[in-house]
């Protein structure tokens, strides 16, 4: 036991020594996961209730995904844009009717596909909307997360994400989330370019925004003829319950992104989608990505998909997050430790009230401990968000672990 914990050790004193200081691991070190679960260096298994950010929807090493993955790694991975590629327009045809738009551009990371409709956005007002050169104006929701460029952290109202990384991008403004009123004083300015939001925003805590929202912004978008640009990195694909969370509301953005499960974890791919008088406004040569659209990512991608759908996983977090809630609810009448259960389909978090000095990162460690893993997110909240191949034994399982964990506070 001791000999494999020093396997565990080693391995982080590694990272801490090799590795810039830029992230706070929870002290776990994985090498394998399968489905729901993750198992660690010394062989203990945990189910995984980050699932990467939501990039695992589909669950770990999805053997669909994978085979697809190991194919096409056989066959050809990489051509550059500068030629045709056999998968790229079957890739882009079924993205593009899967979702219901005339065009995609193809990224990898997700803020690539954010920095994309972002440039989208200015070159939409000039070329079509009229507004004078270098005056568009991109409106961005408080509390958003775009991801690390200067570009997206130049919108962020979190001191983390911005502090010392100055002077930022012109051109922006900033109005409370949920807040349909700022939202029209705003975009009502003739220079506006689009308002970027995430219909639920994840980094800010899984912040479900009221009823009528996100209708109320495609409504004012379309009288003041502005695009209302959603980024879905994190709420799309399947995870809130729906395909994507737009559609609880039944709006449908100008320009969707996105990322993350739209490759079930296996490699960076992002897509930007939008119909042709928007997306045609970039000409050749005025924006790309080496790796953008490539072969693998292309076959992967429409794996990805598919999955989605033969497995039913929107239908699957619906169904598992009602549930969830509803324990989570239970347990929030049984303790003090939880003050607040939010969230749809599987995207959840609970907020953790600090007691005798224990914060929600005691009962992440706590809960990795019993076989669970999870992060906190601005000291007291907790994101659960578990692979959407979840059954109902497994998560019956795992709410029995956060019962014991939070009653043990
Ligand atoms: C990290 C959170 C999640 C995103 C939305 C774009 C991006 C993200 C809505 C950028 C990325 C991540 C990245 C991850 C932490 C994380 C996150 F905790 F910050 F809030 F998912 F919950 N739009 N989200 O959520 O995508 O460029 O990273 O591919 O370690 O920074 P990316």
């Amino acid at each position: 036991m001791i000999d494999t914990m020093e396997k565990s050790q080693r391995l982080m004193e590694l990272e801490e020594n090799y590795g810039a200081h830029n992230y706070h691991p929870i002290p776990v070190v994985l090498e394998k996961g399968e489905g729901v679960f993750v198992w660690d260096v010394e062989g203990k298994r945990y189910f995984d209730f980050l699932s990467a950010y939501s990039a695992v929807n589909q669950g770990h090493c999805h053997p669909r995904i994978i085979k697809a993955l190991t194919t096409q790694a056989q066959k050809l991975t990489l051509t550059s844009r500068a030629f045709y590629s056999s998968l790229l327009g079957e890739y882009e045809k079924y993205i593009t009717e899967y979702f219901g738009y005339d065009k995609v551009l193809p990224m990898n990371t997700g803020v690539e596909g954010d920095e994309t409709a972002l440039k989208l956005a200015r070159r939409w007002a000039y070329d079509v909307k009229g507004v004078p050169e270098n005056k568009a104006k991109l409106v961005f929701a408080k509390g958003n997360f775009m991801g690390r460029t200067l570009a997206v952290i130049s919108a962020s109202t979190d001191p983390s994400s911005y502090k010392g990384f100055g002077p930022f991008m012109p051109g922006y403004e900033l109005v409370d989330y949920n807040n349909l009123d700022a939202l029209e004083q705003s975009i009502k300015d003739p220079n506006t370019a689009a308002f970027v939001v995430e219909p639920i925003q994840g980094e800010a805590g899984v912040i479900v925004p009221d009823e009528g929202y996100l209708k109320g912004v495609r409504d004012l978008c379309t009288k003041y003829n502005v695009l209302f640009i959603a980024d879905e990195i994190q709420t799309g694909l399947a995870r809130t319950g729906k395909m994507l969370a737009c559609d609880h509301a039944g709006v449908k953005p100008d320009i969707l992104i996105l990322g993350k499960a739209l490759s079930g974890g296996v490699l960076p791919v992002s897509a930007v989608l939008a119909n042709n008088e928007i997306m045609l406004t970039i000409k050749a040569g005025e924006h790309g990505s080496t790796y953008g659209g490539n072969p693998l990512a292309c076959a992967v991608a429409m794996e990805a998909l598919k999955v989605l759908k033969d497995e039913k996983l929107a239908e699957n977090a619906e169904k598992m997050g009602i549930i969830f809630r509803e324990e989570m609810n239970k347990l929030k009448a049984e303790s003090d430790v939880i003050t607040t259960v939010r969230g749809k389909g599987l995207l959840n978090a609970i907020v953790i009230k600090e007691k005798e000095g224990k914060t929600a990162w005691e009962v992440c460690v706590k809960l990795a401990e019993h076989g669970l893993l999870a992060k906190p997110t601005h000291g007291d909240i907790i994101r659960f968000a578990p692979p959407l191949v979840i059954t109902k034994e497994q998560l019956m399982e795992c709410v029995a672990i956060i019962r014991k964990v939070i009653l043990s506070f």
